[in-house]
Parts: C-alpha cells; structure tokens; sequence
C-alpha cells in the first residue's frame, strides 16, 4: 500500500508564528488530510529549528540568558499555535532532541565516510537573519542582505566543508529524470539555473560559541545549522534510533516548503542524501508567500499578524478556507482584513453557510426522504476533478470545483422549489425526492470538505445525525447515495454567522 509522509519546514523560534507560516503548516495539513482521507497511512510532520544563531540572538534581545530556557518557551508556544489551529501533525520534532543528536551525528558520520567532508579555510559573508551565506555580488548595492537589509558578518575561520561540488552532475541527472522533484516548474528552473551556474562546497560547520550541535569528533566546531536542520526529516521518522520506522516512512514523498528555501531542498538536501547513501524525496514543492497590504511580513515593520487573533473573530475553518482560496498554490498574494471578511461574507456565510441551513430547514419534520439522482452526475465529476486537482497540487481549484456544485445544488433548490412542493398535498413523493436529494448533496458537501475544513464538514454530519460517517472509507462514502441509514435532522446554529459591523 502505498504511503504518504509530508513535511513543513522546521521553523526558527526567533518568533512567533504568523499567517505566512500559517499558511504554510495550513497547506501542508490540508494535503495531509487529503490523504488520510484517500486511505493513505500518512505522516504529517512539522517543528522548530532551534540550534540556529539567530534563536541566540533573539534570546539575548529578550534579556534571557538561559538559551535553552528560551527556546523551550519559544517552540512550546509554536505548538501550542498549531494545536488551537487544529492542525493534525504527528509528530513535531525539535532539533535540540536527542533523537535529532543521534541521527544528525549518524548523518555527519556517513557523509564522512564518502570523503565529503574536508577541512577549509571560509572566508566569507554570512547573514544571521538567513542563516545563509552570501556572494558580494547578492547583495545590495549598499552591501546589505537583499531580505534583512543588514550587513553580513565577514566569517574568516577554519571549518569543515562538505564536498556539494562532487555531486552537481548526478543533481542535474536526477531533476532531469524527475522533473517533478522541484515544484512548481518556475521554482524548477531556477534550481537548474543555481546548480549549473553556482553550485559550490558549502562551509558545514563553524566556531562553537555554546549553541549549536558539536561535530562528531571535534567539539571545537558546531554543525551550520542548514546541514543539522534538514536532517530533521529523517532523524524524525527514526534515523539513527529506529530502523524499522524509517524503512516505513522514508523517503518522503513530499517536502512542502516556501520559496525562500528552495534552494537548500532542492541542491543542498538531495546532494547531502546522496552522499549519505540515501533514498531522494519524491517531491519539494514550493509554496508562494503573502504580504500584507503589499508590505512584506516583518518583526520591524510590526505586520505580523498573529493567526489566533484572526480564529478568533473568522473561526480556523474560514481562515483555511481563505488562505487557501486566496492566492494560486506555488504563487503569491497578498492579506487583507477587508478580502477575508469580504470571503466570510460571500462564500462561507452567503454561500456554503446559507446552502446548508436552506436545505435543513426545509428538511426539518419532513419524514419521507428518497435520495434522487439529479444531483448525481455533477457530484460524480466533482469528485474526479477534486482527485485530479490534489494530484497536481492545486489546492485552490479543489475549492473552486467544490464552490462550483454548490451552485449547482442552489440552482436546483431554486428549480424544484421544494417550499412550494410542501404546500401541495399531492406532491409529496416528488417533495421526498428533492429534499433527499438535497441532504445527499450535504453529505458529499461535507466529504468533499473534510481535507479543508474538518470542523464544518463535521458540524454537517453531525446536523445530520451523521456522526460516524468519517470511520467509513471514502472509496464506500463518496458513491451518490451510500448513505448507512435515514439522516436525522435537527436544525442547527448558521455555519459561519453573520459578522456584525
Ligand atoms: O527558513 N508567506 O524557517 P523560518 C508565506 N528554519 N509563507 C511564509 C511567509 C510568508 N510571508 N513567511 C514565512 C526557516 N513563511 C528554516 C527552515 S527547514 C529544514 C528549515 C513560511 O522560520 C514559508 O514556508 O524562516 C517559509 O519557507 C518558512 O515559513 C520559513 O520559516
């Protein structure tokens, strides 16, 4: 049977989360979703990088001095985050674990063994807000990071190098035999263009100054934190501590990332795999990011809007719904309190909400009902656009084929005129057939819903007096009507309620 293991980044605990890494972990929970829903046993990874130099400096900027102390707090708060999100990871690994230690040592070991690993001179400069190195020719004309606007560091000390250069053509041979490794194909081609034009030994450790996880054999150096946190995929699912787990879950099948960091997925990774001896992931997929009123999401500029402020007022399922809907998956866009209250308005209150609460006030006290099959076909064809659109990593139009049989079903509420059906004595069989109908289109609603609004696709079922229906297959639930017995239904609160001004 084939399995699923999706991965986010691991982010940096120099902060909290905010909407883009929400949107981030959103997506990768969606997918997740998708395919525990398809029968898929599924791994939904998420976490934090802790040994980077930046969680250090944040640290020391929020006058704490036990750096630990700090990023147990940090990353506690992450979690936190994505449990009142409902997000439905597995595990979540942090990189100051002692499974990480053991597999990262593990790594570094293999690597070393292939003859990856030299001792050089760096000299160079590096940006503590990337935690990336930088040639003079990347950055502004006032020598600043093109993202930080800060001047890097001028680094000028003896490390180990990892020998990235040995691996540049069996690189290109592998994304040129699996053309969809680095996704979209945009971001693909930017790869190519950095792996043929810039790929070069990269500096894999530095200075240890007391944070930081030591080299294997030498605690006078620290691993760079890029070379430690990518293992992270792998020392979660047990390399290094449990064989048998990793021979189930790796290799991934697929790292959802943003677009900052393709290149480390995409050039780094796969070389570091490759010199390790192991198995290349199946897919990194590199998602788009958001501004807000234009402006980029930033500590300095004070934008970084909390996601749990937002739940708060919208509820976790509209602001999934949102994100998602919002902007083309791989691409960019930006947030707007307005565009998401305008989205609430239209879509969710107006449209999903207004559909389900019509139909089951209409339903309500009806006793005879007798699924028809007008709705049918366009369910059915709904179903396979949706498979054909999650296969392709197009989130997005999934909700715009299931916005589209919504208006499907209203147009044929309006057709049938079920409350005029009620009024006449004699149309009864023909008033059982519509509502049927109607509350079948709900079922297939809230299934086609599941991967991206778990709560509301449960609320429908449970209106329904549906409570189990998630234990079934979805290969069994989504035939138009495999319903296990009659609904039962009782009239509940609107969906998504009206906002108030
Ligand atoms: O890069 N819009 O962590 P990080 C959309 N620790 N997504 C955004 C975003 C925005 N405005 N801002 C951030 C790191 N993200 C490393 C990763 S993985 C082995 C190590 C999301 O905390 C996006 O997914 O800086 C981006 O790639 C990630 O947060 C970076 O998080």
């Amino acid at each position: 049977m084939r399995k699923f293991y999706i991965t986010t980044p691991i982010y940096y605990v120099n902060d909290r989360p905010h909407i883009g890494h929400a949107y981030a972990t959103f997506s990768a929970d969606t997918i997740a979703r998708y395919h525990r829903l398809i029968g898929e046993p599924t791994m939904f990874l998420t976490g934090t990088d802790e040994n980077a130099e930046k969680n250090v400096e944040s640290a020391t900027a929020a006058g704490e001095t036990d750096v630990q102390h700090y990023i147990d707090r940090m990353s506690a708060l992450w979690q936190v985050t994505w449990d009142e999100l409902g997000i439905s990871n597995d595990d979540f690994i942090r990189t100051t674990e002692e499974r990480h230690l053991r597999g990262v040592e593990k790594f570094w070991q293999a690597v070393e063994q292939s003859g990856d690993i030299y001792k050089g001179q760096y000299e160079g400069l590096y940006c503590i807000g990337c935690e990336a190195f930088y040639r003079e020719s990347d950055l502004t004309p006032e020598g600043l990071c093109p993202l930080h606007k800060r001047k890097p560091e001028l680094v000028k000390e003896e490390n180990y190098f990892f020998r990235v250069s040995k691996y540049k053509d069996a690189l290109l041979r592998y994304h040129n035999e699996h053309p969809t490794f680095a996704a979209p194909a945009s971001r693909r081609q930017e790869v190519l263009r950095y792996i043929t034009d810039h790929l070069e030994d990269v500096s894999i450790s530095r200075t240890a100054k007391g944070w930081g996880i030591p080299v294997p054999g030498d605690a006078s150096q620290v691993i760079y934190v890029w070379f430690d946190a990518l293992i992270n995929y792998l020392t979660a699912v047990g390399y290094g501590t449990d064989d048998e787990t990793f021979a189930k879950w790796w290799p991934a099948d697929m790292h959802l990332v943003g677009k900052d960091i393709i290149k480390f997925h995409c050039a780094l990774w796969p070389a570091m795999l490759l010199s390790a001896g192991l198995p290349l992931p199946a897919q990194v997929f590199a998602h788009g990011f958001f501004t807000i009123s234009e402006e980029k999401i930033s500590k300095s500029l004070g934008n970084a809007i909390d996601p749990r402020d937002l739940v708060e007022t919208y509820g976790v399922d509209a602001l999934r719904y949102f994100l998602l809907r919002e902007i083309p998956f791989g691409g960019d866009g930006d947030f707007s309190i307005e565009r998401l209250a305008g989205r609430y308005d239209s879509d969710l209150a107006s449209g999903l909400g207004n559909y389900v609460s019509r139909i089951l006030a209409l339903t309500k006290g009806v006793e005879m009902l007798t699924v028809g099959n007008d709705l049918k076909v366009v369910f059915d064809e709904t179903w396979k656009s949706y498979h054909r659109h999650f296969a392709a990593n197009e989130p997005g139009r999934v909700l715009e084929v299931i916005w589209q049989v919504l208006k499907e079903g209203d147009r044929y509420i309006d057709e049938c005129a079920p409350w005029a059906l009620k009024k006449d004595a004699e149309k009864t069989d023909e008033l059982a057939v519509v509502l049927g109908t109607l509350i079948e289109s709900l079922r297939q609603l809230a299934w086609l819903l599941t991967p991206f609004m778990p709560e509301t696709a449960m609320k429908i079922f449970t209106s329904l007096g549906w409570q189990d229906e998630l234990k079934r297959s979805l290969t069994e639930a989504s035939v138009w009507g495999a319903q296990t017995h009659g609904p039962v239904v009782a009239t509940t609160d609107p969906l998504f309620p009206r906002l108030t001004a």
